[in-house]
């Protein structure tokens, strides 16, 4: 074992580029984060969406403890390393039904972070199965980088519809299922996207954008939280536990760590949740 995770289990990790299930929390957990997901959806906050699509981690306490536990930071840390940072979170979430979609795409190709040590934890809230537009990717493709395109679709979940200019062999892809508390974990460079939802389960992830510390943004200096172990190397000015859920005080951070992310990663324009 290496952390949470097998030796073979981070063999394949390296040669596809993603590994899935991995169970993180168990059920009643997932059942009690989605409660709570589905309470401040409630609220009906004017800028709700948008919060818990770019670092909700910093407005919801428990979010940031989901970030930190040893039950996510242990297999992540068996494939980067004993000290990580969560560059970024968001939420996915496709309501029973959605129309939405994710064009495929490779996240490394807009993040600025270099060197590529970095993955993103999928955290299922719901179940996430084919007929609720599960993840999929294609298995290997994270050694190459394609060129992408923004298409700004009205229902692509990524800001700017980012996807690749070529056509994917849809036949080579895999479907990540998943089940309340599991989670999947996907390279940086992997091709992904997903489908709409076309039942009446709603589709609800959380994903966690982790590197290795010593990863670095290559533009500019931006904001990251200590998830694992200690930050080595310094690159990125350390995000606080928020003190209350949805405090005024976590908002303004929140608000200022993004506007120097979007700064950095496209000189003004808006950065993108996925
Ligand atoms: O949730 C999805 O369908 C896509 C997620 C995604 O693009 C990502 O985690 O980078």
């Amino acid at each position: 074992m290496v952390g949470a995770l097998t030796q073979t289990d981070v063999d394949r990790y390296r040669r596809d580029g993603y590994i899935a299930p991995v169970r993180a929390i168990d059920a009643e957990r997932a059942a009690d984060l989605l409660a709570r997901y589905d309470a401040f959806k409630g609220r009906g906050e004017t800028d709700g969406n948008a919060v818990l699509r770019s670092k909700p981690h910093l407005v919801f306490p428990w979010l940031y403890d989901l970030i930190r536990d040893p039950a996510v930071t242990g297999p992540v840390s068996a494939i980067l390393g004993p000290n990580l940072l969560a560059w970024g979170s968001s939420f996915f979430a496709k309501p029973a039904g959605d129309p939405g979609f994710v064009s495929w795409h490779q996240d490394a190709n807009y993040w600025g972070l270099e060197p590529h040590e970095i993955l993103t934890a999928w955290i299922a809230f719901s179940p996430s199965r084919r007929e609720n537009g599960c993840m999929r990717v294609v298995p290997g493709s994270q050694a190459k980088a394609f060129e992408h395109r923004d298409t700004f679709h009205k229902d692509n979940l990524l800001t700017r519809g980012q996807e690749i200019s070529v056509e994917v062999d849809e036949d080579q892809a895999a479907d990540i299922t998943l089940e309340p508390g599991e989670m999947s974990l996907h390279h940086v460079g992997i091709v992904h996207g997903s489908d709409p939802n076309t039942s009446d389960i709603p589709r609800i992830g959380f994903a966690v954008r982790y590197i290795a510390s010593h990863v670095r943004q290559t533009g500019g200096r931006t904001t990251a939280t200590l998830a694992l172990g200690e930050d080595t190397h310094g690159h990125f000015d350390l995000e606080p536990r928020p003190e209350a859920e949805y405090g005024p005080a976590a908002l303004v951070f929140r608000e200022a760590a993004l506007a120097r992310q979007h700064a950095v990663l496209f000189a003004g324009a808006e950065a993108p949740a996925g």
